[in-house]
This record gives C-alpha cells, sequence and structure tokens, in this order.
C-alpha cells in the first residue's frame, strides 16, 4: 500500500483540467454512494471526509441510529465537496426495492434528481417523467457509482439477482461499473459476501470498518483504506478518460440517462397496470360466481 501523505497528496490534487474528460467538457467527479437504507453510506462519506482532511471528527452526514429509521434516516439526496474536482453526494436509501424506489434508486444515480432537497417516491409514470423534466441540473458532472452493503446482512439468492441487475443497469446508466464497499466488516461473513459480488461481475470490492460517531479513534490502516478507495475511484475515472471517444458529451449521456430512467419507468408502470387489471377480472369473476350461487339457491 502506498505511503499515506502520498496518497492524500494525489487526491488533493487531482484535477480533470489535463484529462481528456475535462476535453469533452467535464468539470467534476460525482461520487455517488447509494445503497439500502441504515447501511451504511453516510458513516462511509464521514470517513472519506475524515481520512483525508483529519482534525476532529464530525458527523457531517448525519447517521440513522443502530436500529435505524423507516423509510431511511437520509432524505436528502446531499452533496459534500471533498476537493475542487471531487463532490461526495450521500442519495437517498432504498428500501426493499419495490419498483418505485428502484426507479427512484435510478433516477438520483443518473443525476436526475436535484441535489440537496428532498428526496420523494413518484408513484406513476407521469409524475416521473414530470419530475425528471422539470428538474435543473448539472450534466457536466462525471458521475461514479459507489454501492454500499452491509456485511452485516448477507445475500440470499433472490436479493443477488436483484442486486446484479440494479449493478449492471448503474453501471449503463454512469458508465462505470460500481465500485462495492461491504460496511461492517467484522460483523458477518466479509469472504463470502466479497466472493457473492464478484459473481455478479463486480470487480473493486474493499470492505471496511467506518468511522463513526461511537468508534472513531484513527489509526492509519484505516485511513489509507479510504484513501485507496478514492485513489482507485481516480483511477477509474482516468482509465474511462483514456477510452474518452467511448464516453459521448455531457449532454449526450445526459440524454441516454433520461430516456434509460424513463424507459424503466414506463415498463413499471405496464407492470403496475397489468396487476391492476388482474386484480379487477379476478374481483369480476368473484362476484359474478356469487350472483349466479345466489340464483341457484
Ligand atoms: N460497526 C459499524 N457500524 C457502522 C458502520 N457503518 C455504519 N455503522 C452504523 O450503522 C448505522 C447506520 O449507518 P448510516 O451511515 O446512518 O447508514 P445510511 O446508509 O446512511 O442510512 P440511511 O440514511 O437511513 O439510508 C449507524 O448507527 C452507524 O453508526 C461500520 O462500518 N461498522
Ligand atoms: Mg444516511
Amino acid at each position: 500500500m502506498e505511503d499515506l501523505g502520498n496518497l492524500k497528496e494525489k487526491i488533493l490534487s487531482y484535477s480533470l483540467e489535463s484529462s481528456e474528460m475535462a476535453t469533452s467538457g467535464y468539470k467534476r467527479i460525482l461520487v455517488q454512494v447509494c445503497g439500502q437504507t441504515g447501511h451504511g453510506k453516510s458513516s462511509f462519506i464521514n470517513s472519506l471526509i475524515y481520512a483525508l482532511h483529519g482534525g476532529t471528527f464530525k458527523v457531517k452526514a448525519s447517521e440513522a441510529t443502530a436500529t435505524g429509521s423507516q423509510g431511511g434516516h437520509t432524505r436528502q439526496r446531499k452533496s459534500y465537496h471533498l476537493t475542487d474536482a471531487i463532490t461526495l453526494v450521500d442519495n437517498r436509501g432504498f428500501g426493499k426495492a419495490d419498483n418505485c424506489e428502484k426507479e427512484e434508486a435510478y433516477a438520483q444515480l443518473g443525476n436526475l434528481q436535484p441535489l440537496d432537497e428532498e428526496v420523494v417516491w413518484q408513484n406513476s409514470f407521469k409524475e416521473r417523467m414530470k419530475a425528471i423534466t422539470e428538474a435543473e441540473r448539472n450534466s457536466n458532472d462525471l458521475l461514479l457509482p459507489v454501492f454500499i452493503y452491509s456485511v452485516q446482512c448477507g445475500m440470499g439468492s433472490k436479493s443477488k439477482k436483484e442486486m446484479k441487475e440494479f449493478l449492471k443497469n448503474a453501471q449503463k446508466l454512469t458508465g462505470f461499473l460500481p465500485i462495492i464497499i461491504l460496511t461492517k466488516r467484522y460483523l458477518g461473513d466479509v469472504g463470502t459476501l466479497e466472493r457473492q459480488f464478484k459473481e455478479i461481475g463486480m470487480e473493486r470490492i474493499f470492505p471496511v470498518e467506518n468511522y463513526t460517531s461511537e468508534d472513531h479513534i484513527k489509526t492509519p490502516e484505516k485511513d489509507k483504506t479510504f484513501l485507496s478507495i478514492l485513489h482507485e475511484a481516480l483511477d477509474l475515472v482516468k482509465f474511462r478518460g483514456d477510452a474518452a471517444s467511448s464516453f459521448g458529451t455531457p449532454e449526450e449521456e445526459h440524454r441516454k440517462r433520461v430516456q434509460m430512467v424513463l424507459n424503466i419507468a414506463h415498463m413499471n408502470e405496464m407492470e403496475r397496470d397489468k396487476e391492476k387489471n388482474k386484480n379487477e377480472w379476478d374481483k369480476e369473476q368473484e362476484e359474478k360466481k356469487k350472483e349466479k350461487d345466489c340464483r341457484s339457491m
């Protein structure tokens, strides 16, 4: 592992200006921290800030209590300036990941939901379309997905399938394979989880123990882990930058993202309609049967 001072210096002095990405019009990297509620997204953001800037530990991104809060503690899509080139985004976490919340997760990941405003789940395609087309947004951001998953939760085969779909869509939306952060690393079987994420095609997987308000005594190993993650993130950007021709301009990428999220929203709307029609048909059949039974009495 690289020397701590070196790592810090590299991250602090990193600038998009000299890269191909800047020539294409990208102005900053948005590290899009996402995942289910209570898995440690806000704590991960606090840990990155603390490892890079030091000082006294501050809970900048407010943490949930250990038992969690229904609907998630962080309800805004909140941004934190880390360096001139990097902004961290604490996206609203999703719960059981029904279609509507998943759709919202994609809208946040695609930067189609304004920063620093309350995130509200939209229930219909019409509302979704209105929110996406009306929201003011910055399409000059390069979006880098970071997916947070707690080791404490383990992963069943159903969630593994859902996770794969979500992470692959995240890759299509942003152009980057998500970086996986396994939080609460001592609270479960980290080896198995790491293997499961590899099996669904993930490459960069980092087990961490976040700095939290309960436990934030600095250690060189912890600092190195968080700084190395940032360093790897910049490395990914550099790699994609070297192949910038495979990336569209910020405007083209933005339009692609709008289309993709609206497509997902449309499919979900059709599924909801199908379900509604089926329920109505079932109800009608039941009423008809009751009527028939009455007449034959
Ligand atoms: N032991 C341990 N506890 C952690 C770790 N990360 C977070 N926690 C604790 O887990 C709880 C939830 O963490 P948060 O960072 O608030 O989780 P979140 O994903 O932001 O939650 P929402 O905002 O509700 O979506 C808090 O009590 C944290 O102190 C970790 O790596 N290890
Ligand atoms: Mg939070």
